[in-house]
């Protein structure tokens, strides 16, 4: 039998668009260049209800977080606290006030999280053609820090892919393209229009807190969208500005047709500078708007100012 080799990132996206020096050769933010005053407002106009969400999964849950295999779980430590007054060691302060202090150690990414749009690359470049040693020791360019300065605001639309499907959660390495977005935004009754931030449920986060772990784990292969170049240029004609999902990777872990890991981090991330918002809980805000038909709201983001950062934690809040 004779398997077919695999292609490198480059050799597959090497016909696929690219946004680099679109906004000139400095940027560092990318899509979010498509997020303007005006599609703010337009934002603002799909709040009708005045409920408030917030999408960040906790921190340091018992029981473990959801992170990419690799990656160490998020430690929060106490370094003060009543224990050290009890035991003669706590700080003296005149008028005897006492408090508690902690540390946490993290990845940037163990977290719901922003990815720097220089996070992932391939062929030596970054977004915006940066070179690949401006990573050493700290993102010099296309770090997370500029896209925090700026934050993240406009209409969002939530597709619910696994309730289009008809379950709970999808299942590992199912699949999906943006037709199975506009056939499921169609059944929802939203249209996604050109500028929106694109949210999609796949339950799988969700379903992390309810699996054993080493479930989870095992053979890791998360469900997603999966690469084609029609669907790149969807996101390009669409000028998408941030893909928001309830997933570790954003997209289907191993493009089942070509092999290569992870290609839309490559072709929408560092190629079209679509910014990726990953680890989100979903479920809450998709069971409210499956109750009232309500699927476009305002999002908002800001994610840390972590200088030199390849990513940081975030809390979005949806205002529907
Ligand atoms: C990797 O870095 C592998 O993925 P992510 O963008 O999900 O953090």
């Amino acid at each position: 039998m004779t398997t077919k080799p695999v292609p490198t990132a480059a050799e597959l996206l090497k016909d696929s668009p690219r946004n680099w020096g679109r906004w000139g050769a400095e940027d560092e933010v990318g899509s979010l260049n498509f997020l303007t005053s005006a599609e703010v407002l337009r934002g603002v106009a799909a709040v009708r209800q005045g409920k408030t969400y917030t999408l960040q999964i906790p921190m340091g849950k018992p029981g473990g977080d959801p992170v990419w295999p690799g990656r160490n779980q998020s430690q929060r430590i106490n370094v003060m606290d009543h224990g050290h007054w009890l035991c003669g060691k706590g700080v003296e302060f005149p008028g005897n006030i006492e408090y508690a202090d902690d540390v946490m150690f993290m990845y940037l990414q163990g977290s719901t999280q922003y990815d720097a749009l220089g996070h992932v690359w391939c062929d030596d470049k970054l977004y915006n053609g940066y070179d690949a040693n401006t990573t050493i020791g700290g993102m010099s360019k296309a770090s997370v820090y500029p896209l925090a300065e700026r934050g993240i605001v406009g209409r969002a639309v939530l597709i619910d892919m696994a309730r289009h499907r008809g379950k709970p959660v999808l299942d590992p390495g199912e699949t999906f393209t943006h037709l199975d977005l506009l056939a499921a935004a169609e059944k929802q009754g939203v249209v996604i229009q050109k500028h929106d931030i694109l949210i999609i449920r796949t339950g799988w986060i969700g379903s992390f807190y309810e699996r054993d772990r080493v479930e989870f784990y095992k053979n890791f292969v998360e469900p997603g969208l999966t690469y084609s170049p029609e669907l790149v240029s969807w996101f390009h004609e669409m000028e998408i500005p941030n893909l928001v999902t309830d997933t570790i990777a954003n997209e289907v872990t191993m493009d089942p047709v070509s092999g290569v890991a992870l290609p839309l981090h490559i072709a929408l991330m560092s190629n079209l500078g679509v910014t990726f918002t990953e680890i989100c809980q979903l479920d809450p805000l998709a069971a409210d708007c499956a109750a009232d038909g309500q699927w476009s709201f305002l999002y908002v983001a800001a994610p840390l100012k972590v200088i030199n950062g390849s990513g940081a934690p975030v809390n979005p809040v949806v205002i529907r």
